[in-house]
C-alpha cells in the first residue's frame, strides 16, 4: 500500500536523478552509513544520557521490530508528539525503517491540532508523552481511538508499564526479526507541518529522495563534519532544526546532536559549555535573549562557531551584533517546511550575511518573483515568491482546493512571502501576502483562529491581525464585533483553550469594535485594522 500524494512530473524527476540530487536511497541511509563508519561515536546527548550511532540504530531497530510484529508497515501512518528528547530521533528512524510515515506534531500542540492531523492521516499508531497535559491520563488517547477506528497501538514516552511504555519497546528486542523495508525512496517518508494560512492545519508529504537531498545539500553548505556538535533548542520536529541542516544533517556528517528543552539562554549556555557545542539554530527572539545574556557568560560560549537564524524576519541592526557579542559567525536561513531553503554562505562578506536571507541550496531551485497577475517583476523589485525544485513539494496532503490556489500551472508553489532579489542573487524577505501571523517563528493562521473565535456565542465577526512587537517581531491582535459589550479577553481566552488550541495561537490582545472596516469588495479590511493598532484606543 502506498500513500497517495502529488508527485513531481517525470521530466523533472529524471532531471533531479541525472543531476545527482535524488539518489534513490531511503532516509535511513543516514543512520546506516554512520553505523558502519563510526558506530561508537556519540550521536545524541540528552540530559545525562548519551547515545552512540550503534545505540541509535539498535534502539530504533528494536522498536521497529515490535511495530512490525504488531502488523504495522507500508501505507500506515503514525501521529507522534514528543518533546526534545532522544526518543524523538529513535522513533523517527524506527518508523522510517519499516515504512510507516509519521506526522511529528509540535509539543505545544493540543487537542485541536492533534485531532486535525489524526483526521487527515488516520494513524494506526500514536506515540506521545506522559509529560504532555493531554497524555497525563488515558482520556485523550481513548478519544483519539474513538475518532480513528484504525488506531491500533498507543505507546507512551515516560511511561513505565511494559504494555504501553515506549521505553520498553526500545530496550527489549523481540525474539524474531523480519528484515526491515523502508518505503521506496520516491514515496512519502513522513509528513512535515505547514505554518498554515487556512482554517485547518495542512500536511506536507516529504519523500525520502527530496528530503535527503535537502539534508545533504544543507550539511555541505554549513560545512558539517564528524566533529560538529549541534545544539537542538528549537522543537526537534520543526523543519529548521531537523533538516537545515539540523539534526539529520549532523547525523549525515557523523556529528553529535545535543538536545536542549528550549532556547532559554542560561540552559543553552550551560549545555554549550559542557558539551563543546559549535553550532546552533535559533529564531530571532531567542537570539535577542542570547544577546542580552551573553556578555556575562562569554567564556561559556567559547566553542560556538556558527549561529543560524531563521523562521522570521531578523533586523539587520541585531544581525550585526551577533559576531561580536556571541563571538561566532552568523548565518541567515530562510526556509519553509514545504521545501525551498535559502542560506547565506559561510564565506559571504559580512554585509551580505547581515542584510539578506541568502540563496537556495540547489542550482535547480527555480525561484520566480512575480506580481499579482503572476508576471515576473522587474529585477530587484519586491514580488511574491513562487518556487519549484528537487525538494519543494507539489501539493498539500488531501487538499485539492487549497492546492489549486497556491500552485500555478507549472507547479510553482506560492509561499505567500514577498521577496526581493539583490544584484548578487540573494533573497531578502520584505513582506507577506499570506494571512498569517509570524509570532517569532511560530506561525498562526489567521483564519483558523478567527473560525474558533466565531464559535463563541457572543461573537458575530472576528479578524486576527499582526501587531509589531519588540521581542517577537509580531504578536496577534483579535478585532471582534460582539453582541455582548461586556465580553472580556479572559473569557475569550478560556473559550479558545476549551476548544483545545495551542497556547501560542491565542490572541495576544483583543479589541472590541462596533463594526469591521470593509474593502471595496466587502471583505474585512485587515490593512485598516493594522493601521488602527498604531492609534491609541481602549483595549481589554
Ligand atoms: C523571514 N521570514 C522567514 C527568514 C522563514 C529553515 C528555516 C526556517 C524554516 C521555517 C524552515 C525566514 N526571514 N529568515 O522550514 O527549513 C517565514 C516565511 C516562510 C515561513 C516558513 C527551515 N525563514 N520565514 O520557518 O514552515 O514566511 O519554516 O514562508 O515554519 O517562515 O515557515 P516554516
Amino acid at each position: 500500500m502506498k500513500i497517495e500524494f502529488q508527485r513531481w512530473p517525470d521530466d523533472l524527476a529524471s532531471r533531479y536523478r541525472e543531476r545527482g540530487y535524488w539518489i534513490d536511497e531511503p532516509l535511513t541511509r543516514i543512520l546506516a552509513e554512520q553505523w558502519r563508519l563510526r558506530p561508537e561515536a556519540p550521536a545524541i546527548i540528552c540530559g545525562e544520557r548519551r547515545f552512540t550511532y550503534a545505540e541509535l540504530d539498535t534502539l530504533s531497530s528494536n522498536l521497529a521490530a515490535h511495530l512490525t510484529a504488531q502488523g504495522l508497515g507500508h501505507g500506515d501512518t503514525a501521529l507522534v508528539q514528543l518533546p526534545n528528547v532522544a526518543e524523538f530521533y529513535i522513533v523517527f528512524f524506527a518508523l522510517l525503517k519499516i515504512g510507516v510515515a509519521p506526522v511529528n506534531a509540535l509539543f505545544s500542540h493540543r487537542q485541536l491540532e492533534l485531532t486535525a492531523y489524526a483526521k487527515q492521516i488516520e494513524p494506526r499508531l500514536l506515540i506521545a508523552s506522559r509529560r504532555h497535559e493531554l497524555f497525563g491520563d488515558d482520556g485523550f488517547a481513548a478519544e483519539l481511538r474513538r475518532m480513528v477506528p484504525g488506531l491500533a497501538l498507543v505507546l507512551l514516552h515516560d511511561e513505565p508499564s511494559p504494555e504501553i511504555g515506549l521505553d520498553h519497546r526500545m530496550r527489549a528486542a523481540p525474539d524474531r526479526r523480519s528484515p526491515f523495508a523502508p518505503t521506496a525512496s520516491d514515496e512519502v517518508a513522513f509528513f512535515q507541518l505547514s505554518g498554515g494560512s487556512t482554517g485547518t492545519p495542512k500536511l506536507i508529504p516529504r519523500t525520502h529522495n527530496d528530503y535527503d537531498y535537502s539534508v545533504r545539500g544543507s550539511a555541505e553548505i554549513c560545512g558539517l563534519t564528524p566533529q560538529t556538535r549541534f545544539l537542538c533548542a528549537l522543537p526537534a520536529g520543526h523543519n529548521f532544526p531537523l533538516s537545515s541542516p539540523g539534526a539529520l544533517g549532523v547525523f549525515h556528517a557523523g556529528g553529535c546532536v545535543v538536545l536542549a528543552p528550549n532556547p532559554e539562554p542560561l540552559t543553552c549556555f550551560a549545555l554549550i559549555e559542557r558539551h563543546g557545542v559549535d553550532m546552533v539554530a535559533l529564531v530571532p527572539p531567542a537570539i535577542m535573549l542570547w544577546l542580552q545574556a551573553a556578555p556575562a557568560h562569554r567564556s561559556a560560549l567559547r566553542s560556538l562557531k556558527l549561529v543560524q537564524v531563521g523562521g522570521a524576519s531578523f533586523a539587520g541592526s541585531i544581525a550585526r551584533q551577533v559576531p561580536e557579542v556571541l563571538g561566532c559567525k552568523l548565518q541567515q536561513v530562510f526556509g519553509m517546511a514545504e521545501g525551498l531553503v535559502n542560506y547565506t554562505r559561510l564565506d559571504d562578506a559580512d554585509e551580505r550575511v547581515f542584510s539578506t536571507q541568502g540563496r537556495p541550496i540547489s542550482p535547480d531551485d527555480e525561484v520566480k518573483i512575480v506580481d499579482e497577475d503572476g508576471r515576473p517583476v522587474a529585477e530587484g523589485t519586491p514580488g511574491m515568491l513562487a518556487t519549484r525544485g528537487p525538494y519543494t513539494f507539489r501539493g498539500y496532503y488531501r487538499s485539492p482546493e487549497h492546492n489549486a490556489q497556491v500552485f500555478d500551472a507549472e507547479g510553482f508553489y506560492y509561499s505567500g512571502d514577498v521577496v526581493q532579489r539583490t544584484p548578487e542573487g540573494d533573497l531578502k524577505v520584505v513582506g507577506r501576502v499570506k494571512d498569517q501571523i509570524n509570532r517569532g517563528g511560530e506561525k498562526v493562521a489567521a483564519e483558523e483562529i478567527e473560525n474558533l473565535i466565531l464559535q463563541h456565542p457572543d461573537v458575530t465577526q472576528a479578524a486576527l491581525v499582526a501587531m509589531q512587537d519588540a521581542l517577537l517581531g509580531e504578536k496577534s491582535c483579535a478585532f471582534i464585533v460582539s453582541r455582548n459589550p461586556e465580553l472580556k479577553a479572559p473569557a475569550l481566552r478560556r473559550h479558545l483553550l476549551a476548544l483545545g488550541v495551542a497556547e501560542y495561537k491565542l490572541p495576544d490582545r483583543v479589541r472590541l469594535i462596533e463594526a469591521m472596516p470593509l474593502t471595496a469588495v466587502g471583505k474585512i479590511d485587515k490593512k485598516k485594522l493594522r493601521d488602527r493598532l498604531a492609534q491609541p484606543s481602549a483595549t481589554f
